[in-house]
Formats: C-alpha cells, structure tokens, sequence
C-alpha cells in the first residue's frame, strides 16, 4: 500500500513505510490485496442455508419494470438485505451488551463486596441508576423519610440492572428515560423492547430459513434489538461503569503512536471493557511496579490505549491513546511495545503474526476471546482475582523490556487532547445556573451561535483512507458553527488531529461557534468516549429536549448522526438506534442495502415518516456534512428559529 494514499495521519504513513521496510505486511497492505465481494457488500448475498449462498447481483443499469430477482426459496433481494441488516444489529447489540452483562457482574460482585478491586466508586451515579430502575432510594422510619443504607440499594441496583438481559416479562425500564413522546412512538409502532437477550435472539431466529419473509417486519424487530442496545446494554453499560469506577470529568492528554517512549516500558492495552484496563492502570502507576521497572532498566512505565479501552482509561485516568483501530499493528512495528494486552472486539488477528516478529508478549484475558496462534499467551482475567492477574501481566511487560531486538521506531508525532466529557460535564460547561440543566446549550442554538449538534462516531475502515473521512466531515461541521460530540474511533481520529482542544475553536471554528468555545472554555468537538458511551449523546439530547424551546422530541432537535468509516456491526447498531430515536444519520464507505433499493428506499426515506429518523449514505465526506448541515437547517426552520 501507497503509506499516503492509505492515511492523512504522518504517524501512520511512516510507520505503514516501516513495516513495508521490514517486510510485515499490514491490514493497508492486505486491503489492496484483497477486494470486497460487490455482492456481499451491497447486502444481497443470502448463506442462511446450505441451498445457497444466494446471491441476487443488481443488472448492469439498474431495475428496468418489475425486480424479478430472487433466491432458491424465492427470497427476494429486499427480504435477504433487510435479514442480512438485522443480523449486523443482532451481532452489534449483542457485543455491546455482552460487555454491559460482564459490567453488571463486576458491579454484583461490588455490590456483595466480595472482591477487593471493584469498590462502588460514585454514589451520586448510583442513586440516578437506581431511580431509573425503580429502586427505593429512601425508607419511611417512623412516619420520616430517610435515606436508603448506600449497601442495600447497590445490591437491588444490580439485581434489577442484571435482570434486564432476560427478564420473563414487561418491557426495558430505562425506555422511560427518553423524552415522553418518544416512549410513545415507540410503543404505539411496537418497538419497546422486552428484555435485551430476547430481542437478539428473536432476530436470529427470524432470519432462519423460512421465517420472516417481509422487510418491514424483519426490520421492525431489528429496530427493537437496536433499542434494547442503546437505551439498554450500552447504556447500562456506561452508567454501571460509571458507578464502579468513576464519572469522567474534562481531562487532559495526548494521543496517537508518539504517546509511546523509547526508554520505559510501554504496555498498550486494546479492546472495550475497562474491568481488565481499570485494574491494569493501577498496577502500573503502582510504586511497586516502578520501582521494578527501573530495577530492569526502564525509567519508568508509559500506559497507551487503543480502541474504546483507551476511551475508557482516557475519560477516567488521562491515559494517553497511542492508536485507533487501523493503527493496532503499527503499535508493534514500533518495537517498543513490551506487551500488548487484549479483551474484546476489534482487535485483529493478525496481531499474533506481527508480535511473532518483534519481542511484544501478545496478552488475551478474556475466556471468550483467543487466538490460535501459538505465540499468544492467554491469561485469563477474572474480577474474584484481578489484582494478582494485573500484577502478572503488568510485571510480564517489565521482564520483557531487556528483551527488545528490532531497532525501535516510534514517530514522534502526537497531538494534546482533553477529553472526560458527558452528561455531567456538559451541564457544568453549558448549563444555566437558574434555569435548569442544558439552559446555556439551548439558548445558543436558538439564538444560533450553535447551528445545530452532530454526533460524529465510528470506526476506521481499510477501505477508505484511513481519518480523511472523520476528520473531514468533523472540520466541515464545526467550520459551520455545529457542536461535535464524539465517540469511539472518530474521537481518536479527532484527538490526533488537535480537535480536542479549546485552541482548535479559534482555529477551526465559525464565528458562533468559536464565541460560545471560548466563552466556556471548551474544544468545539466532546469526547463523550467509547462506543457503548453513545448512550451518553442518548441522554444529553433528552436533557436538551427537557431544557426547553426547541421542541418535545428528539426528532424536533436540530441534530444529525454521522459515522464516516464504519466497518462493524456495532455501528450498524448504532446508526439504527440514533435512526429509531428520531436522528437523521449518514454512514460513509458504503452500506450494505444498496443492491435492494425497495429496502434502502425504506429505511433512507419512509422511516422518517414513522420515527423522525433516517438513515443516509454518503462516501463524498464534504457533501456528507452538507447533508447534515442541511437538515439541521430543516428542524430549525420547522422549530421557527
Ligand atoms: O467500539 S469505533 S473500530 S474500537 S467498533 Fe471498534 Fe469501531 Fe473503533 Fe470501539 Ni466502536
């Protein structure tokens, strides 16, 4: 691969050069190497059974009269590309929910104190879960209200957060947390879901052979699975992390490749739960592991992350981020990567074969997640004896520093960032101090400071240039006075470019835009964090809806979503929950409903008719922020502002 043509980010050009120079091939490489199935991508490939794979190409110039296309059963290319959509929410909403599950556990095992690493961390965060999920947070004494002992509603808190993946019956409690308009769309259309397990299981069943054969039907319920998602797993999955190991606050630091230092012991954790990250960032700032660290040589230990775990570690503690998703391998290539240490979700395979060129131990921990690859050392992480597991990984990654054999490169370019925004911090920076929670936000979006908000989100994707689509799309939207909230790999993306900062408003920004930054101190683009920490641009809209003057709804609001280099099924999730929440929202790089035009035109066009939201594709990342420019202009117009 051409390193410029590959990325915008000069750290990753010189370091894609350096692994050409040493003869690795990366993901940028295997890109070019390998192309995508034109079927497959445009969503109508059928392998539901063994009588295909169906595949259903769209003729050369399009549909002319009726679209006769079908599969062995007589699938229909609508019915195999809403099927093969909702399976991407199913797998979406189960990876973050999973991972919320995994939370709720650490939160019990917090909650019975039977572990000494976990403690509940914020109380304030609690008693708001806990009333979200009716749980008694006072008790009558004697005719007198009190408070609840703390210990007793933790334990009913987690009970009732765990019985969410699989309660018998009744609907997810925290639907009610949305604007009241909205529940009620939601009920009246049939969406709410049940419990979160429940949906993602309905949808693999029907798309069985020879189940659901209507894509109306069929997204329906992919839309009840993405809702169970966002106002369900990833949602409780932030408050319970919240809960456990902090509310994050603005905070400072850097990021991309140059985070690393030569001479310290460079541990890079990767993946998406903080159970594992939190508790390795607590050995390594321990004046036990220093003191070993230098006994080896190093002068100190420097922590990184990639991917949402280092969203994670980054909110909460000002850990550096060394790298987005595309990056992974090229953390390797440095040389001076003593261990790299993995959970979950997006970390490539090709890892194991990088790491077995260079000194790195390769770390997985999660029972549900190895590698074959036989030089991958696999320990397991369990909350009941996180401590010990940390400190063997932590002082593994210490042995290995002498260990060091190929020259070490680290480009030396990083960017500062302050990131620990959400709810909270956003109501500190931007709320009124009379008028209630998001006063200040409002009344500059109505007086049109603030044009409008996006939510710009989402991976890298080998199959574009790797940042040119965030970046683009995010400089466009704050170049015409709309506030950024980020998330994910967008925000890496936007760290490493310097749009994290209060100094990117003055240089970035319209003048509105630019006025209110600097007035209150904050960078025009939010880091809100990782990606089931979507949830928090859920809440922060209601609270705007509930702040007043700028409709009932969420779909009344001037916003739009935007995830220019998706490429999981995560996204999918995501995109479909903003869109089912009322938000128009545009995916780049292409979507895979193209080859079944009735379904595209379905969710593209007829879903704003029933839920405000749409969904949109847009490669070209200008016009991508033009179209969510213009339909902020929509909802302000039709607001009268
Ligand atoms: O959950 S943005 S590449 S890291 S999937 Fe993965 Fe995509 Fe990055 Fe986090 Ni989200």
């Amino acid at each position: 691969a051409d390193p410029i043509k590959a990325s915008i980010d000069p750290a990753t050009q010189q370091m894609i050069a350096r692994a050409q120079e040493l003869g690795i091939d990366t993901v940028f490489d295997r890109a070019e190497a390998m192309k995508p199935c034109a079927i497959g991508a445009t969503g109508i490939c059928c392998k539901n059974c063994s009588m295909g794979p169906c595949r259903l190409p769209l003729p050369k110039g399009g549909i002319v009269g009726e679209d006769t296309r079908k599969g062995l059963c007589g699938a229909t290319p609508n019915t195999i590309a809403a099927r093969n959509f909702i399976r991407m929410i199913a797998g979406g909403a189960s990876a973050h929910s999973d991972h919320g599950r995994s939370v709720a556990e650490v939160f019990m095992s917090a909650a019975r104190k039977e572990t000494d690493a976990y403690q509940i961390k914020d109380t304030q965060k609690l008693l708001a879960v806990a009333e979200a999920l009716d749980v008694a947070t006072t008790v009558e004494v004697d005719g007198e209200t009190k408070a609840r002992d703390m210990d007793e509603i933790a334990l009913e808190t987690a009970e009732k957060a765990l019985n969410e993946w699989g309660k018998s019956e009744g609907e997810l409690l925290y639907l009610k947390r949305a604007p009241k308009p909205r529940y009620e769309l939601w009920k009246k259309m049939g969406v709410l879901p049940r419990n979160i397990d429940r949906e993602i299981v309905e949808i693999m069943h029907r798309t069985h052979m020879g189940v659901d054969q209507d894509y109306r039907n069929l997204i329906k319920q992919g839309t009840r699975a993405a809702l169970a998602d966002g106002w369900g797993g990833s949602m409780l999955a932030t408050d319970l992390q919240d809960i456990v190991f902090g509310t994050p606050s603005p905070i400072q630091s850097e990021a991309n490749l140059g985070i690393m230092k030569e001479d310290h012991v460079n541990i890079i954790v990767h993946g998406h739960e903080p159970v594992l990250s939190e508790i390795v960032v607590a050995v390594a700032q321990s004046p036990e592991m220093l003191d070993y660290a230098k006994k080896k040589g190093a002068k100190g230990i420097q922590l990184g992350g990639i991917c949402c775990t280092a969203n994670e570690i980054l909110q909460r503690h000002g850990i550096p981020t060394a790298a987005t998703f595309l990056q992974q391998e090229l953390a390797i290539i440095t040389g001076a990567c003593d261990a790299m240490v993995v959970d979950i979700q997006c970390i490539f395979q090709n890892l194991a074969n990088v790491a077995k060129c260079f000194h790195t131990k390769l770390i997985t921990t999660h029972p549900i997640a190895k590698m074959e690859q036989d030089n991958v050392i696999h320990i397991e992480f369990d909350e009941h004896h996180a401590l010990d597991d940390a400190k063997k990984i932590v002082k593994m990654a210490i042995d290995n520093f002498e260990n060091r054999k190929t020259e070490v490169m680290i480009p030396r370019h990083k960017a500062a960032q302050v990131a620990g925004f959400g709810v909270e911090s956003i109501e500190y920076h931007l709320g009124g101090s009379f008028r209630g929670t998001f006063y200040t936000l409002n009344d500059n979006i109505i007086n049109g400071r603030i044009r409008g908000v996006a939510g710009v989100v989402g991976c890298n994707n080998a199959r574009t240039r790797h940042n040119e689509g965030h970046i683009t799309v995010v400089k466009e939207l704050i170049k015409n006075d709309v506030l950024v909230l980020t998330t994910g790999c967008n925000a890496i993306a936007c760290a490493m470019e310097g749009l994290l900062t209060p100094e990117a408003a003055g240089v970035y920004c319209g003048p509105g835009l630019t006025e209110v930054c600097e007035t209150v101190g904050i960078p025009p683009v939010l880091h809100l964090g990782s990606c089931v920490d979507n949830s928090r641009i859920l809440l922060a809209a209601t609270e705007v809806v509930k702040a007043g003057g700028l409709g009932n709804d969420l779909s009344d609001l001037p916003v739009a979503g935007s995830a220019p280099e998706w490429m999981s099924e995560k996204a999918i999730s995501i995109g479909h929950y903003f869109v089912a929440s009322g938000v128009y929202t545009v995916f780049g790089v292409g979507l895979p409903v193209e080859g079944a035009p009735v379904f595209q035109n379905y969710i593209f066009n007829e879903f704003e008719k029933l839920y405000g939201g749409m969904w949109d594709l847009e490669i070209d990342p200008i016009k991508h922020a033009h179209k969510m420019i213009a339909h902020i202009d929509k909802k302000r117009k039709a607001l009268g502002i």
